[in-house]
């Protein structure tokens, strides 16, 4: 948030008079380390916004059943704004709230009275190394300095939990999931629990990924078949020295067999055996076991994104209450655009969590502007139609619909240790918009966008429609200048930045050509009835709908469709004619946004206008290589020429082969 000194003198003024006295109350109605932040907040803010020092109060009320243990509420008097929680922690979520209304410059009256968050655990996943890199990071190094720690205790720590808190974070996992079982011998626990000392006073609880191998490296057992007892006896003590150190830590988050992780099923046990141990050595604390589904090594030769769904449908009521099965957005991987996870919905007994990803692997990392709100509210309205019409994936998540007491979201997140935490200025829109949304998971993607541009930049009318409108509008580009029409799966192997959609060599489901299928006839995956039936894993209204060109979304076509490059779209278009033209309406979009970012230079510091400005050109750049690269490389197929209103490609294809987009500082305009 700025903070900035509001500059309306009548709102000015009837803020300070209400806001001159704010009194906390809050079930113990005891001072407390969550209680002095919420206060020094509210101090700071208030000061910064409005010039005042409030007097706040603490005082002590009644236990409130609507407000749950995180909620908050607000009631006003003519003396005093009270702010009531049963926690501390919902006193500082509603501190933050009161700051955001007041530097969004809105009327107190209107602001929701209360607020009850719908997912109960709102986690981020660090996949930070413990020698200092972060794997698909793109905003410099860890932010942990395990080589300082626990002496020395870096300042960043707090202000990344002030930042975290003030969206309603309350948990982080601290190191990538393909873990480093390092993160449980001595030297590691003091300094994990110097980073949870300060986060847990911002509310915030410490997990760890789990190495599953970890009996074998650092407890020096030969094996860690989780059916064997003294691999039980080792988790559990080992369980039991981190909780003397981290009392309130979090629990574990858990990738197995999964690109050559190890794991349960190298002792020919399933995951249910593999998360059981753990969760039972966890559950004497409260801890839990997150348990990644994201799996696809069972059957080699099996289309890819069928192997979790056939992997947990028949773990359903296998796992223990407190494991949570964490599983991403799409059945492949965070791509531009993907249909919901099948899973969703189709293991009712066991508890589940949504993955996404907020650091922009396949969208552009710390280069392109893709705010990634629309697509999470795409995936949370996504209808699994299971049990039922309706059931959405956030009602399924959110536990309305089966009364589950956990839910978690976790965000693979996008920060490191660069100044502005997120490489790209407006990728902070996504750190934003993931805690904004696990917070409140009916919110759309535009009040987000707004609420945040007006705390980050200004409130002028024009500054919010300015921004908000690049942001609002750029997944879609990101979409159409990458992968339109449901294509998946193009990127360049190894860094994902670029494309590259004639990789053909190595693991075929690592390859390009395994995902576009693209031929004399036609592009796309046949997932249907006669294709590789992946329809079939959905409800059967959705295995109908997406079983057929003639029904399914265009969006989604050729996800679960090949069809022939003439054929047929609501737009009259031909296949190839759209997609040709959706790569031009992907670079002709971030054009406008070129022309409509100049129009800020006057009201935004220089710095950030310079960065974005230089940015947004390198975007246009990288939308032309792309929409080059797949137009010509795919013309080698459809043997059809450039629909017109699509531009002349600057290069050929050869060129395209032989150079890396991600490696191109300025990308080459002849
Ligand atoms: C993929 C990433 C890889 C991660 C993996 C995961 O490319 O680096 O380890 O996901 O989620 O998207 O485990």
């Amino acid at each position: 948030m700025r903070y900035e000194l509001i500059q309306n003198q009548e709102l000015k003024a009837h803020y300070e008079k209400q806001v001159k006295h704010i009194i906390l109350e809050s079930e113990s109605g005891k001072e407390s380390a969550i209680i002095l932040n919420a206060r020094n907040e509210l101090t700071r803010g208030i000061h910064g916004l409005l010039g005042i020092s409030p007097e706040i109060e603490i005082r002590a009320h009644a236990y409130n059943s609507h407000l749950g243990e995180e909620g908050y509420e607000f009631a006003m008097d003519s003396t005093a704004i009270h702010l009531l929680a049963n926690s501390d922690q919902g006193l500082l979520y509603g501190s933050f709230a009161l700051l955001r209304v007041l530097q969004q410059e809105e009327v107190l009256e209107h602001m929701a009275l209360r607020s009850v968050p719908s997912i109960k655990l709102r986690l981020l996943n660090h996949w930070d190394n413990l020698n200092g890199t972060i794997e698909r990071g793109y905003a410099g190094r860890s932010l942990w300095k395990w080589d300082e720690l626990p002496s020395k205790v870096s300042e960043r720590y707090r202000d990344y939990a002030r930042a975290c808190a003030s969206i309603g974070i309350n948990g982080v996992v601290i190191n990538n999931v393909n873990a480093d079982a390092r993160i449980f011998t001595s030297d590691y626990i003091i300094k994990v629990a110097a980073i949870a000392d300060v986060l847990r006073a911002y509310g915030i609880r410490v997990y760890l990924s789990a190495r599953f191998s970890s009996p074998i490296e650092t407890g020096g057992l030969k094996t860690a078949d989780p059916l064997s007892p003294e691999v039980a006896a080792w988790w559990r003590s080992e369980v039991n020295e981190l909780y003397k150190a981290i009392p309130d830590l979090g629990g574990f988050l858990v990738k197995a067999n999964s690109e050559g992780q190890p794991g349960p099923q190298n002792y020919g046990r399933t995951h249910a055996d593999g998360a059981n141990v753990l969760a039972d050595a966890l559950k004497p604390h409260g801890g839990i076991v997150i348990w990644r589904a994201f799996v696809y090594e069972s059957r080699p030769g099996e289309d890819r994104v069928k192997m979790a769904y056939n992997e947990f449908v028949p773990l359903d009521g296998k796992f223990r209450s407190n494991v949570v099965l964490q599983i991403k957005n799409g059945a492949f991987d965070f791509q531009p655009r993907e249909p919901f996870h099948p899973l969703f919905g189709a293991i009712p007994k066991t508890t589940i969590g949504l993955e996404v990803q907020i650091t922009q692997e396949y969208l552009g990392q710390n280069k392109d502007v893709a705010f990634l709100a629309p697509m999470w509210r795409e995936v949370l309205d996504s209808d699994t139609y299971r049990p039922k019409a309706g059931a959405t994936v956030a009602r399924i998540l959110d536990g309305s619909l089966s009364g589950n007491k956990l839910s978690v979201v976790a965000g693979v997140a996008n920060t490191g240790d660069d100044r502005n935490w997120t490489g790209h200025p407006l990728a902070q829109a996504n750190w934003y918009a993931f805690g904004r949304l696990a917070w409140d998971d009916q919110l759309s993607a535009k009040s987000i966008a707004e609420e945040w541009t007006k705390l980050t930049f200004a409130t002028q009318p024009y500054v919010v429609a300015t921004i908000t409108s690049i942001l609002l509008n750029s997944r879609e580009a990101v979409v159409n200048y990458m992968d339109s029409l449901g294509l998946s799966g193009i990127f360049y192997k190894n860094h994902h930045f670029g494309p590259e959609p004639w990789l053909a060599e190595g693991r075929p489901d690592w390859t390009s050509v395994y995902y576009h299928r693209a031929d004399a006839k036609g592009i796309g995956f046949d997932r249907s009835k006669t294709g590789s039936n992946a329809v079939h894993q959905y409800a059967p209204e959705l295995a109908k709908l997406f079983g057929s060109a003639e029904s399914c979304p265009e969006k989604y076509l050729l996800w679960f469709n090949h069809v022939s490059w003439d054929y047929r779209l609501k737009s009259g278009n031909s296949v190839w004619d759209e997609f040709c033209l959706n790569y031009q309406k992907g670079v002709d979009e971030v054009r406008l946004w070129r022309k409509n970012w100049e129009t800020l230079k006057p009201v935004i510091d220089p710095e950030r206008f310079h960065v974005v400005r230089n940015l947004l050109a390198r975007q246009e750049l990288d939308a032309i290589w792309w929409r080059d690269t797949c137009i010509l490389y795919f013309q080698t197929f459809s043997k059809k020429p450039i629909p017109l209103g699509v531009e002349s490609p600057l290069h050929d294809l050869n060129y395209y082969q032989t150079h890396e987009l991600s490696l191109v500082e300025t990308p080459q305009l002849p």
